[in-house]
């Protein structure tokens, strides 16, 4: 549901130099005045294209000629239900919030490029001694009744569980017993994490990216990258990008519970098999060897009872 829009303004002009308040219209309607140099607009309709006009203003009120902007919104894909579920831009302007059992016992951190997956940026939780920490985002716009699956990845460096207790680092929905089944802690590299939830009558979540939870604090350092929630009802490659020369990685989303065989074609005549899945999460990730400057076909085939 890409009902949010975010996007900075700068004044070429001036360079910003000066500029005391931005006056944002939307389709010739002041939307907002505002002393920052971004915006998120939560009220769009999906499917819809929208033009903005960006004005500066300086101290003695002269104004800008004004940049536009056009933007169309997407269907309603609730895999675009998180906003900036990457963290390739600055969370705190995209409806990322924290909070904190013991909020001086908690460093939270937007990391900067090499620290998240592939190299791209992610945001950790440091906690000095056992707390409960969450980076938050309220997702609305979800289907109530119907079933999704929040997935993310997790990083985490000594990662250490009040004893006896269980959750330690985990992704969930706050206010909910409901997170990723994975109880991890010591220290692990980046592994994915996901549960399936029902879209309560609101059509409102908040989802967590926690370390610790009500009665199991957790102290040491997580990482995490790449949320979303997910509607994997049909089988679907979504990316496919190379990873160094010869690696290919596929990206497929699966509802889970089925098994899958990969397999690729030079032809789309001869098909060879890749590998056999049973994912337990609705994204998988597939790699695999190619020749350079050469064509492949790559499909997924259920073969469940196979
Ligand atoms: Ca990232």
């Amino acid at each position: 549901m890409a009902t949010k829009l975010a996007f900075r303004g700068t004044n070429r002009r001036t360079d910003d130099a000066g500029v005391t308040r931005y006056e944002v219209f939307r389709d010739g309607v002041l939307l907002r005045k505002t002393p920052v140099n971004y915006l998120i607009d939560t009220q769009l309709s999906p499917n819809t294209r929208y033009s903005y006009l960006i004005k500066a203003y300086d101290g003695s009120d002269n104004a800008s000629a004004g940049a536009e902007v056009t933007a169309a919104t997407l269907g309603s894909d609730p895999s675009d239900a998180i906003l900036n579920g990457s963290f390739e831009f600055s969370p705190q302007i995209s409806g990322w919030t924290t909070d904190a059992f013991s909020v001086s016992a908690a460093e939270f951190t937007w990391e900067p490029l090499g620290s998240g997956r592939d190299g791209s940026r992610c945001v950790s939780i440091e906690a000095s001694s056992l707390n409960d920490a969450a980076w938050m985002q309220t997702v609305n716009g979800l289907h109530p009744g119907e079933t999704y699956w929040l997935t993310g990845w997790i990083r985490g460096q000594d990662v250490v569980r009040e004893p006896g207790r269980n959750t330690g680092a985990n992704i969930c929905l706050e206010g909910t017993w409901s997170h990723a089944p994975d109880y991890l802690d010591g220290t692990f590299d980046w592994r994915q994490a996901s549960f399936s939830f029902v879209a309560p009558p609101s059509g409102t979540v908040t989802i967590g990216c926690r370390l610790g939870y009500w009665s199991n604090t957790t102290r040491g350092k997580v990482w995490f990258d790449d949320l979303a929630i997910l509607q994997p009802s049909e089988l679907r490659f979504d990316r496919a990008r190379m990873a160094g020369n010869t690696w290919l990685r596929l990206v497929l989303f699966t509802p889970p519970g089925h098994r899958y065989r990969i397999e690729k074609s030079a032809d789309l005549v001869a098909w060879t098999e890749v590998q056999t899945l049973n994912p337990v999460h609705p994204i998988s990730e597939i790699q695999d060897a190619t020749i350079p400057a050469s064509r492949c076909f790559y499909r997924a085939v259920q073969i469940d009872g196979l």
